[in-house]
């Protein structure tokens, strides 16, 4: 086979970097074109901690890159999420049996910065405060911009486009030939708000009469749902929280053009959110500081154009966050494309990228879409509550034919597609079998288990973390 073509990744971000890092790694000259400037020397936007759940799908590609390790080593561990209710009260559910089944807090400057230095140690070539404004596939050429605004063009006859949702590769791919592109939005938006380490927070803690080193348990992901809206929150390394508000953009009462400033908001936290806003010391600076972002499922029905352009990561499927899988999709996209690339032309490798991706990304994005349900309101319905824990005992009673599909996303590398299915497919016997009485105890267990074996296929075997 002739030599490895030489490759242009638009976008340093989380998927980009890693990308590349794989990439240089399989022999492949890589050069990676970053819109912002070098996060390691100009600092990360705006240097506040967003954190981000890392699952066991990145890890794996992690893995395969050889940085789990180094990565863990900045992460916090969350052992199941922590629920606090409307009355005040707060209770843990463990996502797993042990600590083979926990999702780890990593901050995203940290990750980017991480990846960064290990693309580099690889061999990639990073072009910083370099934009992409425009390509020509025929030609193999694109345009990019610099920090000033002036443009140059350059050769690049193979472009991948890791430049994230608003994928300025996508857009130049939709002028040479449509992509089938749809945006949905989801009409809710959020606002980050940060918890302080507790050194921080004495006056607030002693008032609430606690006394414990950290304002809330550090390791866990916390959930306040209200129904229509939620915050959650995830801890940093340093001690401190990264709080994100999810609430309807507009419309009735509560959204967010009903809450257009700190003191608004300030007294609606003040009735929902009464536990938390005594740890939110900067609630008002940070409510007026920080944007509205904005949320979207992106579909599209091409993610190449042949062999001269592809879409990986949030430019090709961007979904909610609700299930905390959008980076570690993306990760696992990388470690797929890799492999594909190795061996292959580009023409090739990225039909079937899209061949074995896009069924997985449409069932992440559908599943994330319905999280958010979860998150909000079913927590606390009975149903759902009596349906997780008849679905606990048959994992307990037959791990091999039950798993929820919870646990099927975040602690295995089954495909996406698989656990949507499956998941359906579990949810409609436990359905069956709650139909008399919606009590657990209630229900024949050795019966449920035939019932199971009869209707699903045993569970392939896993590969755990
Ligand atoms: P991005 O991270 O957006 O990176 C794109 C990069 O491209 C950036 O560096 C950008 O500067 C650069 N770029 C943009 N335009 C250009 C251009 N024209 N030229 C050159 N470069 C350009 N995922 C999880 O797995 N777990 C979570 O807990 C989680 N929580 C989330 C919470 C929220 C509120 C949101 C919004 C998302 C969350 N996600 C989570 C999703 C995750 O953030 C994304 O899936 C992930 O960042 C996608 O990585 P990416 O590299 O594809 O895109
Ligand atoms: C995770 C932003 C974000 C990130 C997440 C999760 C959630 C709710 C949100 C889903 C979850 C890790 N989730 N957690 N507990 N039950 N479901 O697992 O990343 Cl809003």
């Amino acid at each position: 086979m002739s030599s490895k073509p030489s490759l242009t990744l638009i976008g340093g971000g989380l998927v980009g970097a890693l990308l590349a890092q794989q990439l240089a790694r399989r022999g492949f000259v890589v050069d990676v074109f970053e819109k912002r400037p070098d996060p390691r020397t100009a600092g990360f936007a705006g240097g506040r901690s967003i954190n981000l759940a890392l699952a066991e799908r990145g890890l794996q590609a992690l893995r395969s890159a050889d940085l789990d390790e180094d990565v863990l080593r900045h992460a916090v561990m969350m052992r199941g999420r922590m629920v606090h209710t409307a009355d005040g009260r707060s209770g843990l559910q463990r996502y797993g049996i042990d600590d083979s089944e926990v999702i780890w807090s990593v901050s995203r400057g940290g990750l980017n910065m991480l990846l960064l230095d290990a693309a580099e140690a690889a061999g990639v070539r990073f072009h910083f405060g370099q934009g992409l404004v425009g390509a020509d596939f025929d030609a193999g050429r694109m345009r990019v911009a610099g920090l000033d605004g002036t443009e140059r063009e350059v050769d690049a006859p193979v472009l991948i486009g890791a430049d994230g949702a608003g994928s300025a590769l996508r857009a130049a791919m939709s002028a040479c030939r449509p992509l089938g592109e749809r945006t949905e939005w989801l009409g809710h938006g959020y606002k980050e708000l940060e918890i302080p380490p507790a050194s921080q927070l004495l006056p607030a803690l002693a008032e609430q009469g606690g006394h414990d080193q950290f304002a809330i348990e550090p390791n866990a992901l916390h959930i306040w749902p209200r129904g229509g809206y939620m915050c959650i929150a995830l801890p940093n390394t340093e001690g401190s929280f990264t709080v994100t508000l999810f609430l309807p953009g507009k419309g009735p009462h509560p959204s967010f053009v009903t809450l257009p400033d700190a003191a608004a908001a300030a007294a609606f936290f003040r009735e929902h959110f009464a536990d938390l806003l005594p740890l939110l010391p900067d609630f008002a600076e940070d409510f007026d500081a920080h944007p509205v972002g904005s949320l979207a499922t992106l579909y599209l029905e091409r993610w190449h154009l042949d062999g001269r352009a592809l879409l990986v990561g949030d430019a090709a499927h961007a979904i909610v966050p609700f299930h905390g899988q959008g980076m570690n999709c993306g990760f696992e996209d990388t470690a797929a494309l890799a492999g594909l690339l190795d061996g292959h032309d580009p023409a090739e490798a990225f039909a079937e990228f899209q061949r074995i991706r896009q069924p997985n990304a449409d069932a992440i994005a559908a599943m994330a879409l319905e999280n958010y349900v979860e998150m909000r309101d079913s927590v606390a319905d009975p149903r759902y509550l009596a349906k997780r824990e008849l679905g606990a005992r048959l994992a307990a009673r037959a791990p091999g034919h039950y798993m929820a599909r919870y646990r099927m996303v975040t602690f295995t590398d089954l495909p996406y597609a698989y656990a949507l299915e499956r998941g359906r497919a579990q949810d409609m016997l436990l359905e069956q079998l709650l139909r008399e009485s919606n009590d657990p105890a209630s229900v024949d267990l050795d019966a449920a288990v035939s019932a199971l074996k009869a209707t699903l296929p045993p569970l392939p075997p896993l590969r755990h973390g």
